[in-house]
């Protein structure tokens, strides 16, 4: 049985007790990973510290920058084996993880790293109350150490997401990925040894949340921020946890993303983006599409399109490569879907499609599958259409004006993300302006520029990162006021 353990200062740390890593297509156990309790973390957070006053600390912006680079080149080195570990920790389907997950945490280093080098900051010439000048600019610093958890969704994307700009920023990191997906997390330790990352830049804890390596590190005191990704009621966990040391946060959290598809829409386009925006790794995905609100002229033709076009989604094992859908993370995880499935019954929906568990009579039978599943009919009301299910499924509901479709799609405590469907730039303009999300997609979903600001309203996030966004996150920015 493989073994994935802690690492801390350049060294692999086994903590004193170990959980499973289980593979969701099949159930099966893949690994041991070992737990770090609180003394593991504090050695970890400790390492961390020790290795901003070493090479790291006075390392050049170009150094940094330049050792970022080859974080990227080797992740592309050994691209197959992070696929194949995000794929067997994940259950994702392997072109998804090809397509985006791997190049993704490659693209993140090398994005970083070259905005680093060219970031610039305010400088003010300042006039004085008595006529004369002071010259007023601003320096970049590190925050120090920065204390980075992240999700199963789309683990390494999300861990570099955060690690690459807290480097490229001269931090050292603590990362507490996922329980269920902490392969990935590891194997990049072993990238950062070959990319001449010193010892305690990055170090990596495994673990839980409550009571176990999540808890203790958002707790720690000598640890100088949070960046977390995750469910909104964590978000919000971790917010108590970190009060009493006073530390910056960057939350990334849930979302209850709606569609708004316009009868004057590419027909085509539009059902193709919706149903990769509801579907698309198993909907596991925080800008997913969970309620989709269609003018009323084509709402028959729309839903009978969207189903079809579920209905044709092949469901499989996530090694093949024309699977387009794998399992769900975990059997707990399944099961909370399958209680909304179960609750959009009794709310009184009607089933479009889906609803339930497919059947494959092989070992993909012991896996966390769910069905792809569309629901219309139910009020605005229903808990289906307000929760975060975070699965393959979404609402439909019919609308007959702009104002009434803007006002559904807002009608919600999340505020991640929307996408609008129309031919008519105007009104997308004029659309994307009232949605009270951090980003909004017109005639496309999840397509990125990893230089915008990316984060959510109300439920769905704290501060942006992305870009200047990130690095300013991760900087502790002192302004110099110097009387000329
Ligand atoms: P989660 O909140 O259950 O767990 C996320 C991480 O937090 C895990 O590493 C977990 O161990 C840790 N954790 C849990 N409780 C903790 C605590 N009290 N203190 C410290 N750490 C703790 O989320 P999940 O189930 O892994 O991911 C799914 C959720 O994440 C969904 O709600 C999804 O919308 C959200 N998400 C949001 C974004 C975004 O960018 N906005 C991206 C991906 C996922
Ligand atoms: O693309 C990104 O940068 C990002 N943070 C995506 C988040 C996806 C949520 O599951």
């Amino acid at each position: 049985m493989k073994s994935i353990h802690n690492y801390i200062d350049g060294q692999f740390v086994r903590g004193k007790r170990e959980f499973a890593d289980v593979n969701p297509a099949d159930g099966s156990v893949i690994a041991q990973v070992s737990e770090a309790d609180e003394e593991v973390v504090d050695r970890a957070v400790r390492a961390a510290r020790k290795s901003l006053r070493g090479e790291w600390g006075r390392m050049s912006v170009r150094g940094r920058a330049a050792r970022l680079h080859k974080i990227a080149d080797a992740i592309e080195a050994r691209f197959d084996s992070f696929v194949a570990a995000e794929v067997a920790d994940t259950g994702k389907p392997i072109t998804l993880a090809s397509k985006l997950d791997v190049p993704r945490a490659a693209a993140n280093f090398r994005t970083f790293a070259d905005l680093i080098k060219t970031a610039g900051l305010e400088s003010f010439q300042t006039e004085t109350p008595d006529g004369q000048n002071a010259l007023n600019y601003a320096i970049r610093k590190p925050l120090g150490v920065v204390g980075i958890i992240t999700p199963w969704n789309l683990p390494l994307l999300l861990l570099t997401w955060k690690v690459a700009p807290a480097l490229a920023c001269g931090n050292t990191v603590v990362v507490k990925p996922s329980e269920e997906t902490p392969a990935t997390a590891t194997l990049l330790a072993e990238v950062m040894k070959e990319a001449g990352i010193p010892d305690g830049v990055y170090n990596v804890v495994h673990g839980f949340g409550p009571n176990s390596a999540g808890e203790f590190l958002t707790r720690h005191p000598d640890v100088n921020a949070v960046t977390f990704t995750g469910e909104s009621q964590t978000g919000a966990a971790i917010m108590k946890t970190v009060a009493a040391t006073v530390k910056p946060v960057s939350f990334e959290l849930g979302g209850k993303n709606a569609a708004i598809v316009f009868a004057d829409c590419d027909f085509d386009d539009a059902v193709n983006g919706v149903a990769e925006a509801v579907f698309l790794n198993t909907g596991q995905v925080c800008l997913c599409t969970e309620r989709v609100y269609v003018e009323r002229a084509i709402f028959s033709p729309f839903v009978e399109s969207l189903k079809k076009k579920a209905e044709s989604l092949r469901i499989g094992s996530p090694v093949e490569n024309i699977t387009d859908l794998g399992p769900l993370i975990s059997a707990q995880h399944r099961e909370k879907a399958l209680s909304y499935y179960r609750l959009a019954r009794e709310e009184g929906a009607t089933l479009i499609t889906g609803g339930g568990i497919p059947q494959f009579g092989s070992v993909l039978d012991h896996g966390f599958y769910v069905q792809p599943t569309i629901y219309t009919g139910l009020p605005e009301s229903a808990r289906c259409v307000k929760e975060e299910i975070f699965g393959p499924v979404c609402h439909i509901a019919p609308f007959d004006t702009e104002e009434e479709a803007v006002s559904m799609a807002n009608d919600t405590k999340y505020g991640l993300a929307a996408s609008i469907w129309t031919t008519n730039l105007k009104r997308g303009h004029r659309v994307a302006q009232q949605m009270n999300v951090g980003i909004t997609w017109v005639n496309c979903w999840f397509l990125r520029d990893l230089r915008t600001p990316f984060g959510g309203a109300g439920f769905s996030g704290i501060g942006r990162e992305g870009g200047m966004h990130s690095l300013n996150f991760y900087s502790e920015l002192n302004n110099v006021c110097i009387r000329l």
